[in-house]
Order: structure tokens, then sequence, then C-alpha cells
């Protein structure tokens, strides 16, 4: 049901030649450009009339405001079951622990005598979270996407989700009800491109937001991408993917369980087994029969993701060379299920996650791990990081030299301006000394 590639001997290459030969989604932000560029110039000039108009035509909802009233919040919350509830709060705990811990502090560098370079983090002023509604209605990247935002000082935060027309045009109460329990109180039935207008661009009812972040289909990263440079954004979330890369001393039944985690997200989802055990790749094949048989989404969503050309079972001679391949590859979330799990995993280069050995299921990180579930897909986890309170912090340098820390280096900054035919630049040092040398020029 899962192809096999095969890259023992001489068939696993080197450089970007491997990364070619791995499976991944085809998910064409550039081509959905096209289509959402027009909806959000629509956005731009008709404000809250273009989002009732999107709400009616995609959603099949007839919206008088966008905005979602705060008794709907309150009301989710009072009827939200305890059970997923007391879940929620565990999340949200276990996500402040390690988020607050992410926090930067002020550091000043004295770099010579009496100049100063200091790096101050300021949270973003205010940010814009996406929750999916359709197929994806995750109150837990709620969490995933608030509490980073919060502990990171962000002040203003709302969030957007699509109308649902058997909530009477509200998003789904589980989205409301998440947000009631992180005291997000300002929320948008909004969805799609449109959702992501509304925040860059703002409406009568919605002030701009700095950022956008938060998980969605592709209209969604499309729209993201339409706005990077006029707006922060995480990355562009495509397809969720799983790698595993196990030896023989993994459990079948674990793999195969964990491969079909991911893949109930999405019929594009990615499951991906990297391993130098034949046997382990047959057991974990013969394994996935029974517990697919034994699942929910299977003709939706599992049987497509397990069977299309982004998931494959890939053998390799060793760990040393799954290694390779599991660098070149980038999962948003890698498990490693080998011998010393957790020496192998210090090795890996490129992943947005690493769970450890048999009891760090990648569905413990998707909801109460502690650590964070919104992370870089598509090989970017080559070069990105998952959300995090630095996601919503910047980095501001504050230069502070005296006149004698000023006048020690300014003879390099002359000589370099001038090495750029930028004499001004050395002028603007050189002034602040006129005279000094009888000669007006810097010391
Ligand atoms: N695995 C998904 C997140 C998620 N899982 C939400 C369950 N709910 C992408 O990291
Ligand atoms: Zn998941």
């Amino acid at each position: 049901m899962i192809s096999r590639i095969d890259l023992r001997g001489d068939a696993l290459p080197t450089g970007g030649a491997l990364r070619d030969l791995l499976p991944r989604a085809e998910f064409d932000v550039e081509a959905a450009l096209e289509k959402v560029r027009p909806i959000c110039e629509d956005v731009h000039h008709r404000g809250d009339a273009a989002l009732i108009d999107y709400a009616e035509r995609f959603d099949g909802v007839t919206l008088d405001q966008v905005r979602v009233p705060a008794a709907a919040l309150t009301r989710a919350l009072q009827e939200l079951d305890p059970a997923v509830r007391a879940g929620l709060e565990e999340s949200v705990r276990r996500a402040r622990i390690v988020h607050r811990e992410q926090r930067r502090t002020t550091h000043t560098t004295q770099v010579a005598p009496g100049g100063t370079v200091t790096e101050k983090w300021v949270p973003v002023g205010r940010v814009g979270l996406y929750a999916p509604g359709g197929r994806s209605v995750y109150p837990s990247s709620v969490v995933m996407n608030a509490v980073p935002a919060q502990e990171a000082g962000v002040e203003s935060i709302a969030l957007a989700s699509p109308p649902q027309k058997e909530f009477g045009g509200l998003p789904h109460p589980t989205i409301l009800a998440a947000c009631a329990l992180l005291g997000v109180d300002e929320v948008y039935a909004a969805g799609g491109a449109q959702a992501v207008a509304m925040f860059a661009y703002g409406t009568e009812s919605c002030a701009p937001a700095d950022m956008v972040t938060g998980p969605g289909n592709i209209w969604v990263a499309a729209a993201k991408r339409y706005f990077t440079g006029r707006i922060g954004i995480d990355t562009e979330a495509g397809p969720t993917e799983i790698a595993v890369l196990a030896d023989a001393t993994a459990d079948p039944a674990h793999v195969a369980a964990d491969l079909i985690s991911q893949a109930e997200h999405d019929p594009l989802a990615a499951a991906v087994l990297v391993t130098d055990s034949a046997e382990l790749a047959d057991a974990v094949e013969r394994e996935l029969e029974p517990q697919i048989a034994a699942t929910k989404h299977v003709d939706d969503r599992v049987l497509p993701a397990l069977r299309g050309k982004q998931s494959a079972i890939v053998l390799v001679d060793g760990v040393e060379e799954g290694l390779r391949v599991v660098d070149a590859y980038g999962a948003e979330h890698l498990e490693v299920q080998t011998a010393d799990a957790a020496a192998v995993a210090q090795r890996v280069r490129n992943a947005g996650a690493i769970f450890v050995g048999p009891w760090s299921p990648v569905s413990l990180g998707d909801y109460c791990a502690g650590s964070n579930h919104v992370l870089p897909t598509g090989g970017c986890a080559c070069h990105s990081s998952g959300l995090s309170v630095q996601s919503f912090l910047r980095g501001i340098h504050i230069v502070d030299y005296t006149r004698e820390a000023l006048a020690e280096v300014a003879h390099h900054v002359v000589t370099l301006a001038e090495a750029e035919d930028l004499p001004a630049h050395g002028a603007a040092v050189r002034v602040r000394f006129a005279g000094e040398n009888g000669d007006g020029k810097a010391p």
C-alpha cells in the first residue's frame, strides 16, 4: 500500500540529488496566489461588506457582523464537554511552562570602552491568529498559537475562524471555547484568504494586525505569501508530515500507528518510514492493514495519504545513512525509534520537532507535550523553526557610544565609507570632530 524507495548500497546519492529522490506532496501555493489576489483586494476596498459576501459565497452563511459577540464565547465555554475542557487546560498548562522559558531578556554587550550594543526584545503589537474550520477544527491549534503570543507579551491578539453553517454562522464552538479558555476575546467569523486580508488591511470592525500566524488550507497559505513583506507571518503551513527513523528495535505496531495518526489529517499528508531493517518495513506494512481497518477517516484521508506519492518506506544501509535521508527530507515531525534514540536524535539537523524513543509519539506533541505543534512543513524545517515566543518578538539593537568610543573607531568608518563610495557616511562621523586636529578630520 505504501511505496518503497530502496536507497541501499550505491543508490544513496549525495548532496541535493538525495532530496530529489524523496517523496513530497504537490502543494502549489504559487498557482493559488492568482485566485486569492482579487479576494484580498476586494477586502481592502470593501472591508466588512466583502467579508460578509465571502461568508455567503464560500461558507453558505448570512452574517450581519463578522465580530463574534462576547456572549457566544462565554456560552461555548459553558457548553464545552468537561473532559475536553480538562484536556485543553492541561495542554495550555504544559505549553505555558515550555513557552514561558523561551522569553528573552535584554542583553547589553560592551563592544569597546564606552561603546555598547544592547539587544532589547519587544513583542509584536497586534497579532491575528487563524484557526481553520471544515475538516480541521483544531482547538489545540488555538492553544499552540495563542500561548506563545501571550507569553511573548503581545498586547492585542485576535483570532479568525470560518463561519460554520451548522452553528448559525459562528466559528466552531470548540474553537470559541478554546478562545474563551485562553482569554482571547476578539474573535471573527472569517475564513480563508479573506480572513488573512482582514488582518492585513483591517476593516471597519477589525483593526489591522502586524502579523498573522496559524495553519490553514492552500488559500490561507497563498494569502500569507501575498502579504509577505507587508505583515509578518509564520511559515506557510502545508499538509502535515511524519517521518520515522527506525531500526530493527522499533515496535512495528507503534510505527504503523504513528504513520496513520498523521495520515488521518489530510489526503495529502505524508508518512515516511526510513529504516535499515527490511524486516521492520515488512512488519509495519503488515500492521498497517488491521490498524487502518479499525480507524475512522480511511477512504477520504488515511488511504490516499499513505498511497500518495508523498508517502514511502525508504530502505537504507544503516542508521548513519538514515540520518542523511531524514536531514535531506527535513520533516515537520520526526520520530526516532532506534537503539540509543536520544543520541541519534541529537545528531538530527533538520526537523520541525523530534520525538525520541517509544514513549514520545507525535500525537503527544500535537496536544500535551508542552512543545508547539505549529511546525515548518514541505522541507522548510531546513531553514525555519516552529512557532515559539521568539516568533512574536523583535530584537532591537540599541547602539550607545561615547565621544571617545566613536573617536577610536572613526577612521575605520571613514575608510569603509570611502571604499563604498559613500563619502557622506564618513562625513557624518568627521563633522563631529571638526576642528579637532585643526583640519576638520576625524582623529
Ligand atoms: N499534527 C498537526 C497538528 C494537530 N494534530 C492538531 C492534531 N490536532 C500538525 O502539526
Ligand atoms: Zn496531528
